[in-house]
């Protein structure tokens, strides 16, 4: 009786272990991602815009001066991607910054 029962589990050696391999791919499963949006107005001065790209964002001069021109001309652009918390403090911090200054710049969240 005892040596004729089968094996829970007859795998091969080199198979046992595969299922809990997975495990940590499931636990890293990446969070939803937020676009910062920037929105066009006819009031905020483009150095602001520049200056906001750089201080909240890490954008360099160059890659600060297109994204506001691209969204001078066509009403939108994207200034980051970020996981939820985080995109929803940029835009808050920035649209404060730029009330605090005056300015009627806006910034919006979109789900990638
Ligand atoms: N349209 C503004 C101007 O002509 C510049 C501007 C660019 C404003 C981007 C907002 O998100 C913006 N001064």
């Amino acid at each position: 009786m005892s040596g004729d029962s089968k094996p829970l589990d007859s795998r091969p050696d080199e198979e046992w272990g595969n299922d809990l391999l997975t495990l940590p791919d499931q636990k890293l499963a990446k969070p939803p991602l937020f676009k910062v949006v920037l929105n066009n107005d006819d009031y905020t001065p483009m150095e602001f815009v520049i200056h906001v790209l750089q201080k909240f964002f890490r954008k360099n001069e160059t890659e600060a001066v297109q994204i506001m021109l691209l969204v001078h001309k066509t009403g939108k652009g994207i200034a980051g991607i970020f996981p939820f918390s985080i995109a929803e403090t940029k835009v808050r911090q920035v649209n404060d910054f730029s009330k605090q200054h005056g300015f009627p710049l806006l910034t919006t969240l979109e789900r990638e």
